[in-house]
């Protein structure tokens, strides 16, 4: 624990051996393909299709059930989501009709001959209008636009009313695409023998998946199996069932043959579910230091055309109404959040889920309160931050910060990038015209929630406990068994790291099994950055449940008293001799015969269950600092330094979190300078390709520097505290504060991400500056 070991999965990974689901033959396998909406509303008057055996509509479909996601939050509005686009289409790339042939161009090309008809609907295409304007309706059964609507007040008036300054703001987060480097892929097949559909599916969560195909498809759990594969990067997009997949199992199911799907980038672009469009309409209240009162806020979040199965759109306003206070001590809160239904592809969480979104909205208010109070902005925030000696603190949305000393990650961020320098040369002018600016940004992050959090979201399944089986093979190696999955966060690694620990047996000699219904106890999988701190509970305590009984075995071989012997070093150790790991397994598994006939240890293999302390979860917390210089000429932003100093307690292996932490800024510095899905009037996507859709890649991601701070949390194993979307949360907020303190001597300030040199210019000109 601690120690930067190279990752176990990389010699796979590095030599090109992983298996994904693309890498997966299975003998007579059919590829499918779907023919998409050209449209963004419309009803389905009829289709043609070619007398071929494997074309399908929705009405093929019978034993396939809608699929629906069901919430308990109050006002959430349930819709059906057919596999196939059933009645009307919703948005343009959703699927109407699938074909199906030995190679994909064949099934492509027999999508050609299936011709739909439509009546043309006008779209709805802006959230905020769809809002005002509920006359069109994606949903037209439905009297508004609302999937749902949440709010929360606690202390507003009374702190209201004590401020002398307001700052009031609007700002959006464009609507973009997750694109991970594997995209869906599913491949399915029936096992004669199991009776029963056996799904290999790029998923974050196989257990779940397992279930949402056996409900929609009228099956018992037992007769589906999933595995889930090496997953090339998933960042909340597989974690929900998606319509394809019900249809690859349906076709599986029903001619008891194998058949595949794997997302092309064009359709991920337009038809694979968007993220991240937020607007809100913030107003900050504080006293004339900038001591902040009180938060009031409206939301809007484009949910898009459907919901989903299981976590449904009711996550991110949940997740929006409980994160958006932030990291900070004020007892004045009010908000709102609607989620819109719209003519586009449904919405899903993305790494760092909607505290991205809230985390921008927070951070640039507190800039925006310290110009008006005139302070330097890491003052102001500085000073509102919850400080250690606070800890556990519960904030105003009742969030149980568990432990940290946030005002100290912004010293050591401000001191990273050498604060005082940038701002002594910030009073020169640059010699080639550009302006540079400072930004912090500082969030907490709830990770690893347990019951009551999820039950507060109204979710259908509610973790609790994670399980993990761990087993002495008979030749004395370890497996480790657990329901989450690893998709890029090396945790056949960390979890080894965990068994060796508690056990002291080489990593070589540890196998972590992951990702296969059959093989693994259920879990709900891996989001939420919940697998460490869940899993590494669950393996230590299975560990530690074999550990008396190796040393029972291990007493009897040597003839001494149990008390006298322990575990060390991954071997029994007795007053006299030693023996191996090995030689306890083999004695029980192989020769019983040596050990006294009444030795019954409950054999070398235990499953437990385990939960932390407290449900609510384990707060890591980092500061982002960044520099950058832009050219008010042609509004491009280049970033000069980039520093986070984060905190996410013990660190099981500091070198995946410093991956973990740079993959994450790096989508979210794509959130802030470059991603972005536009739709044109009609709903029609702009974004198609990679020549339209930018994804920062190592030329435009700078050199981040990463210092760790590690306060163990009191209500976990180990103090481990999860850190998985940590890095995506915060590069808008910090991004757009320094380049608003850049462009402040022009009066301009940014309020939409991302900030292409557009945005940027165009704001500019609009102030009117030169
Ligand atoms: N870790 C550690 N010490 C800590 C905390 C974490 O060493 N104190 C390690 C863990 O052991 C694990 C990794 O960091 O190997 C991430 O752990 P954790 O924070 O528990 O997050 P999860 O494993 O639950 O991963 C989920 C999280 C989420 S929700 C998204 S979205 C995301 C992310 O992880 N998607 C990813 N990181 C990703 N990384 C890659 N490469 N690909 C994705 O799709
Ligand atoms: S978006 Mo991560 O899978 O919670």
């Amino acid at each position: 624990m601690g120690a930067r070991v190279l990752r176990k999965e990389d010699a796979r990974f590095l030599h090109g051996r992983g298996a994904y689901v693309s890498d997966l033959v299975l003998p007579g396998q059919r590829e499918v393909a779907f023919l998409r909406s050209p449209i963004a509303h419309g009803r389905i008057l009829g289709a043609r299709k070619p007398a071929d055996r494997f074309v399908f509509v929705r009405d093929d479909m019978a034993e396939a059930l809608p699929i629906l996601g069901m919430s308990g939050l109050p006002t959430y509005r349930p819709v059906a989501q057919h596999p196939l686009a059933h009645e009307k289409v919703r948005f343009v790339g959703e699927a109407v009709a699938m074909a199906c042939a030995p190679t994909r161009a064949e099934a492509e090309d027999l999508l050609e001959r299936i011709e739909v008809d439509y009546e043309e609907l006008p779209p709805v295409v802006d959230a905020l209008r769809a809002k005002r304007d509920p006359s069109v309706r994606p949903h037209e059964e439905w009297d508004d636009n609302l999937f749902l609507s949440l709010g929360l007040e606690s202390g507003f008036e009374e702190n209201a009313r004590k401020a002398s300054v307001v700052v009031e703001r609007e700002l959006t987060l464009s609507r973009q695409a997750m694109v991970p480097l594997e995209g869906k892929a599913v491949l399915a097949t029936w096992d004669q023998r199991a009776d029963g559909l056996v799904v290999y599916a790029s998923s974050q969560a196989p257990h779940l998946l397992r279930i949402g195909i056996a409900k929609f498809l009228g099956l018992d759990q037992r007769r589906v199996r999933v595995v889930a594969p090496d997953v090339g990067g998933a960042f909340g997009y597989k974690y929900n069932l998606h319509p394809e997949e019900l249809c690859v199992a349906w076709l599986a199911m029903k001619f008891r043959a194998p058949f595949r799907y794997v997302e092309d980038r064009r359709e991920h672009l337009i038809a694979g579910a968007n993220t991240r469009q937020h607007h809100y309409k913030i107003t900050g209240y504080a006293d004339a230091r900038g001591k902040l009162l009180a938060i009031d806020a409206e939301v809007t979040v484009d949910g898009g055309a459907y919901s989903n199965w299981h976590q449904t759109i009711g996550l991110e306003p949940g997740q929006i109404v409980g994160n958006l206070p932030g990291p900070y001590d004020f007892h004045g809160y009010r908000v709102r959040a609607d989620c819109v239904a719209t003519n586009k592809p449904g919405f899903l969480p993305y790494r760092g889920v909607a505290r991205t979104g809230v985390c921008f909205a927070m951070e640039t208010t507190i800039d925006a309160l310290a110009r008006a109070v005139g302070r330097e902005p890491w003052e102001v925030r500085r000073e509102n931050l919850v400080p250690a000696a606070a800890m556990p603190y519960e904030n105003v949305a009742k969030k149980l910060f568990d432990s940290g000393d946030y005002p100290k990650s912004l010293d050591m961020a401000r001191e990273a990038i050498r604060f005082d320098d940038w701002r002594a040369r910030q009073r020169t002018a640059e010699p080639d015209g550009r302006l540079i600016g400072i930004g912090f940004a500082t969030y907490c992050e709830q990770s690893a929630h347990g019951m009551s959090v999820f039950k507060a979201w109204g979710m259908e399944f509610i973790p609790g406990y994670e399980q993990a089986m761990v087993r002495v093979t008979p030749e004395g190696a370890i497996e480790v068994r657990a329901g989450v999955h690893s998709h890029g966060q090396g945790m056949e690694t960390t979890l080894a790291q965990v068994a060796h620990t508690v056990l002291g047996v080489d990593l070589a000699d540890i196998r972590v099994v992951l990702g296969d219904t059959a093989e693994t106890p259920f879990s709900t999988g891996t989001y939420a950055s919940r697998s460490i701190v869940m899993a590494s509970g669950a393996v230590a305590d299975a560990c530690r449940t074999l550990v008396p009984r190796l040393v029972t075995i291990g007493a009897h071989l040597m003839q001494a008293a149990t008390g006298t012997v322990r575990l060390e070093q991954g071997r029994v150790v007795g007053p006299q001799a030693s023996l191996s790991l090995r030689e306890i397994a083999e004695a029980w598994y192989c020769r019983p015969d040596r050990l006294p006939p009444d030795v019954d240890v409950g054999g070398l293999e235990a499953t437990v269950a385990h939960r932390p302390q407290v449900d609510t979860g384990a707060f890591s917390y980092a500061t982002h600092a960044a520099v950058v210089a832009v050219d008010p000429g042609l509004g491009s932003i280049e970033i000069l330094d980039y520093a986070i100093v984060e905190d996410c307690g013990t660190l099981v292996n500091p070198m995946i979190v410093d991956g973990q932490t740079l993959g994450g800024a790096a989508q979210g510095i794509g959130t802030a300078l470059y991603e972005e899905s536009p739709y044109d009037p009609n709903g029609q996507p702009l974004a198609a390709t990679f020549a339209d859709y930018v994804v920062p890649g190592p030329v435009e991601i700078p050199d981040i520097r990463i210092a760790h701070m590690e306060t163990p949390s009191p209500y976990t194993a180990f103090g481990i505290k999860g850190m998985g979307e940590g890095g995506a949360i915060a590069p808008p907020a910090a991004l757009c504060n320094a380049v608003n303190d850049a462009l402040r001597p022009l009066g301009v300030e940014i309020t939409e991400t991302p900030m292409s040199p557009q945005r940027v210019l165009a704001a500019i000109l609009r102030a009117g500056a030169p």
